[in-house]
C-alpha cells in the first residue's frame, strides 16, 4: 500500500501549522510506502501541487491534513464541495467570493473511504475522533475536491481529508483555544493510513 500524506504550510496569523507538525511526526515514524509532502496554504496553488506528488508517488491512498481551530478532536471529513468562498485571503492574498472550483462540474464530492469505520477505529484506540459533513470552503476543501477528481481518474485510489486541532503548545495558537496532544494526533493518522486500504 502506498499512501501520500500531505500537510499544510503556515497560513493565516499562525506561524505553526499543526497539519504539518502531525505530518513530521507521522514521517518520523518511517513506515515503509509513506511519502509526505507539504502543500501551499494558496487556492492557485494548491491543485497542481497535489498532482506533481501523486504523479511522483502514484499512491493507492491519499491522506490530506489540515489545521482546523477550535476544534479538540479529528475531524474526518466526508464531502468536498465545488465552491472557494472565504473572508480571509490565502497565502497570495486571494479572497474567492462564491467561486466554482470548476464550472459545471458536481456540486459535491465524496470521500471512497469507509470513513465510519476509520473513525471508530480511532476511537478505538481511545482517541477523539468524528466525522463531518463540511471541511469549509477554503483551501483544504479546494485541495479535497481536488484529490476526489483524481481519484475517478484513478480506478481504486482513494482519499480522505483529516482536519487537526492545534497541537498543545502550539505557539501560535490563541490562549484557551482547543487542542490535542501532537502524538495522539499522530497515532490517529497512524491508525487512518494502516486501515485505509482496507
Ligand atoms: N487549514 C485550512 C487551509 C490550510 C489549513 O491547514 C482549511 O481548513 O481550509
Amino acid at each position: 500500500m502506498r499512501i501520500l500524506l500531505t500537510g499544510f504550510e503556515p497560513f493565516g496569523n499562525y506561524k505553526e501549522n499543526s497539519s504539518w507538525a502531525v505530518a513530521e511526526k507521522v514521517a518520523a515514524c518511517g513506515f515503509e510506502g509513506v511519502s509526505v509532502t507539504r502543500l501551499p496554504v494558496t487556492f492557485a496553488g494548491v491543485a497542481a501541487a497535489l498532482r506533481k506528488a501523486v504523479d511522483e508517488c502514484r499512491p493507492d491512498a491519499i491522506v490530506m491534513l489540515g489545521q482546523s481551530a477550535g476544534i479538540d478532536y479529528v475531524k474526518l471529513e466526508r464531502v468536498a464541495i465545488n465552491m472557494m468562498d472565504s473572508a480571509s485571503a490565502d497565502n497570495d492574498g486571494y479572497l474567492p467570493d462564491e467561486e466554482p472550483i470548476y464550472p459545471g462540474g458536481e456540486a459535491a464530492l465524496f470521500t471512497n473511504t469507509n470513513i465510519k469505520e476509520l473513525c471508530r477505529a480511532v476511537k478505538e484506540q481511545g482517541l477523539p475522533a468524528k466525522v463531518s459533513n463540511s471541511a469549509g470552503l477554503y483551501v483544504c476543501n479546494r485541495l479535497y475536491y481536488e484529490a476526489l477528481t483524481i481519484c475517478k481518474e484513478n480506478r481504486g485510489m482513494k482519499a480522505l481529508f483529516v482536519h487537526m486541532p492545534f497541537y498543545d503548545g502550539q505557539p501560535s495558537a490563541p490562549a484557551g483555544k482547543s487542542n490535542m496532544l501532537l502524538d495522539d494526533m499522530a497515532q490517529a493518522v497512524n491508525i487512518i493510513i494502516h486501515k485505509i486500504g482496507q
